[in-house]
């Protein structure tokens, strides 16, 4: 295809020409002549069609992914370059979507590019949020939230001109339809993501995120997780998901029917994969529309069963949602009678209170219908799949011990090194050919490689190349000064006490008070640190302010700042995570043991050749066994340890505090009149307050063990040749954390689909 003409036309009917045209004007082009392709492909066929629901799809912009899999990325680059612009100048014009929130969201993403790009009969079903998860203000020294507006006139929305009727108590709601096309990777194929949606969406709030939580006809499709705190925000996220599954449960039935089915052949013609609590109302929801088409319930309930799988991304408990009955009644009134028969069904297959549906305050348990009435149920690491078997799932896993399994989670390597890192992915084609784009696994070839002096080298160019980028968009974007030449320490995921982000910031103090003393490092180092923190969860907004505050303190002391910097990157997305990770020499993975159920960002550094920092948590401990110890660094306590220590109630940061002098001495500097003039100081003595009293992640315990070894770390980065290597090793085993891989297995083992 001549894609120089084919921009030019479009171009032209703009009344402009690739000389003149704004790079805004230029990602118009693009964006149609992407979508006019797409129109022409078809998407792929089988036996039985998956729908994967999901309350978050954390696509990222799409321009250059879909570039990547329709094979034609570096023709565009060519053709951009030859008009005095750039692949990457142009989709700084692409609002990225907010559709998401962290790695739960990220990771359907990834699994819709893998699905099509293997060929497979499989859609996305999720929401059309219009003003995101929101978008982070950092300027007062706090999180403030604002909304994140991102549906422009143009845009990858294509309005479907379908809707469904959805039965809610206050009447009928219509649901309509917008999709977003998800193209194979050089496969022909288009499947798609289908985003429901009110037909009269509210406008933004001017200012904050508040808004009237009660206008559910015009703000469901506001925010993703809205405030949940009073009982209108709750119910909110039940009208949300109960809207989005009864839309997709019609949208089901409906192309059953179109392919010639009836009702009955639901689950040999159709998998329903439900990802995580947020989608669970479409068990008794296709239970009821069964049920409507003539079927019993005992035998609706059964094709229901065989249709579903659920999977599993935490233990945290307090993200296993229940919902009492009343909320229910008030939401959804048709589904209530189905989850009393689903309650009934359950309690005949056991009497152990502790997995049923419907507790004894009424209230309903969403993990535990899930688990009853899928077929399958997973978990997303080994470790992770493991701990939901032996422990929190253990009731269940001994009722339907064929039920369970893992799917260690996967990341699509064509955004995340082919479109992310061109740099690298061409270096890494130089040496072993290109195969390894349909098959990650075959970046094992470049051990071949290990050894050689020459290759190595390039390989630490590529990462000097991607820093200095990184550099100079943090300096345009997010206006901050960093050093390309110093270590690029990185931490980027959600803010959550288990991630433990807290213990990066006494990391950050003792390593001051360290350069204060004279013990300056041989080479600058920069922790980068990047997070949103859920608007109600206070200890983690108090974190980002501490870390804020750390990051002034350093900066302005001359002391310290040429040795030393706390970066806190403003608004943390999929687009800053493309910038980062290439970039990356450290990858900060320091869960607390047993809390992290997987991780993905730990898969994507890896592959960009970052050396992971980490405890043996979630993915981590594959990643260890892939790489071998020396190609890795490990602490802090093992789950088994931190497991018991719970079971026992026996950790006490208080002691901790009262018997490590050099600890304490770290920990009071958080209230030092210095640090706290830098920032609020009521989040940060809370902070230090929550430090001594309750640690609930345990901290303190691996802090010592955790500056030993990231000092370890840092020192080896100096032996540059035995870095490269390392780092070579990395990216040679991270073919394995391929979601193509991860879905192969989804396939062969729960969706059978073709
Ligand atoms: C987990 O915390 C995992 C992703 C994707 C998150 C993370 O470890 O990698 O899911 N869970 O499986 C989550 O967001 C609500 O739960």
């Amino acid at each position: 295809m001549d894609i120089e003409k084919n921009l030019s036309q479009t171009l032209a009917e703009m009344g402009t020409t690739l000389d003149g045209a704004t790079n805004a004007q230029i990602f118009c082009a693009l964006l149609r002549m992407v979508r006019d392709l797409e129109t022409e492909m078809k998407p792929a066929e089988g036996n039985r069609k998956l729908y994967y629901f999901s309350a978050e799809f954390l696509v990222g912009r799409l321009l250059r992914a879909n570039l990547v899999n329709l094979g034609l990325a570096d023709d565009v680059e060519r053709v951009l370059a030859a008009h005095g612009t750039t692949l990457a100048a142009v989709e700084d014009c692409e609002p990225e979507p907010s559709l998401g929130n962290g790695g739960l969201g990220r990771l359907a993403a990834c699994f819709l590019d893998s699905i099509a790009s293997l060929g497979l009969p499989g859609d996305g079903v999720g929401l059309n949020y219009h003003y995101g998860l929101f978008r982070q203000d950092l300027s007062e020294g706090v999180q403030r939230e604002e909304p994140n507006p991102w549906i422009a006139p143009e845009s990858w929305l294509i309005d479907t001109g379908t809707s469904f009727s959805v039965p809610f108590g206050f009447g009928p709601l219509a649901a309509h339809m917008y999709d977003i096309e998800v193209p194979g990777y050089e496969n022909g194929v288009v499947n798609r993501l289908h985003l429901f949606d009110v037909e009269e969406p509210s406008p933004a709030p001017a200012r904050g995120i508040a808004f009237d939580k009660g206008d559910v006809r015009h703000g469901l499709t506001s925010f993703l997780y809205p405030d949940d705190s009073d009982d209108a925000g709750r119910l909110l996220r039940v009208y949300q998901q109960y809207f989005m599954v009864s839309a997709g449960a019609q949208l089901i039935l409906a192309e059953l029917e179109e392919r010639g089915f009836a009702p009955k052949e639901l689950d040999r013609h159709v998998a329903v994969h439900i990802n995580d609590t947020h989608p669970s109302m479409v068990i008794p929801e296709l239970v009821r529309l069964l049920m409507e088409r003539g079927i019993e319930f005992e035998d609706a309930a059964k094709i229901v069963e065989r249709t579903c799988g659920y999977t599993n991304h935490t233990i945290l408990a307090e993200a296993l949602e229940t919902w009492p009955m009343g909320y229910i009644e008030q939401v959804a009134p048709g589904i209530v009678p189905v989850i009393y028969q689903l309650d009934a069904l359950a309690r005949a297959r056991t009497d152990d209170e502790r997995v049923a549906v419907i507790d004894g305050n009424d209230v309903v348990h969403m993990a535990n219908m899930d688990v009853h009435f899928s077929h399958a149920v997973n978990g997303v690491a080994a470790l992770h799949a493991q701990i939901l078997v032996e422990s929190e799932m253990r009731p269940f896993a001994e009722l339907y011990p064929e039920k369970f399994s893992n799917k260690t989670n996967g990341i699509t390597f064509r955004r995340w090194l082919m479109g992310c890192n061109p740099e690298l992915a061409s270096l890494v084609t130089d040496a072993i050919g290109d195969d390894w784009k349909r098959d990650a696994s075959r970046l094992e070839d470049l051990l071949s490689l290990s050894g050689d002096a020459g290759f190595v080298q390039r390989l630490l160019r590529v990462k000097e190349g991607n820093k200095e980028r990184l550099a100079a968009w943090l300096r345009a974007e997010k206006n901050v000064e960093v050093d390309p030449h110093s270590i690029f320490d990185i931490q980027v995921k959600r803010m959550h006490q288990y991630k433990r982000q807290q213990m990066n910031a006494l990391y950050a103090i003792w390593k001051y008070l360290q350069i204060k003393r004279g013990n300056v490092p041989n080479r600058p180092l920069t922790m980068v640190l990047g997070a949103k923190a859920a608007p109600a969860y206070t200890l983690a907004k108090d974190t980002i302010a501490l870390l804020l505050a750390l990051g002034r303190l350093i900066a302005e002391d001359p002391e310290v700042a040429p040795w030393l910097r706390l970066v806190f990157v403003e608004n943390y997305n999929v687009t800053a995570a493309e910038h980062l990770i290439p970039a990356a020499d450290v990858s900060e993975q320091i869960s607390l043991a047993s809390k992290e159920a997987s991780g993905t960002s730990n898969m994507k550094f890896m592959a960009n050749g970052a050396l992971t920092l980490g405890t043996l948590d979630g993915a981590n401990v594959e990643i260890a066994e892939l790489v071998g110890r020396e190609n890795i660094y490990l602490f802090g306590r093992s789950s088994e340890d931190v497991i018991g220590l719970y079971d026992r109630c026996d950790y006490r940061p208080w002691d901790v505090w009262q018997a490590d002098g050099e600890l304490a001495e770290i920990l009071d500097f958080i209230c030092s009149p210095e640090l706290l003039a830098r920032g609020d100081a009521g989040c940060i003595t809370r902070v230090y307050r929550d430090f001594i009293a309750k640690d609930y992640f345990m901290a303190l315990l691996d802090a010592r063990d955790y500056v030993a070894v990231k000092e370890r770390c840092l020192a080896d980065y100096e032996d540059r040749a035995a870095w490269g290597e390392k780092a070579l090793v990395n990216i040679a085993k991270s073919g394995f954390f391929s979601s193509d891989r991860t879905i192969r297995e989804y396939n062969r083992d729960i969706w059978h689909l073709s």
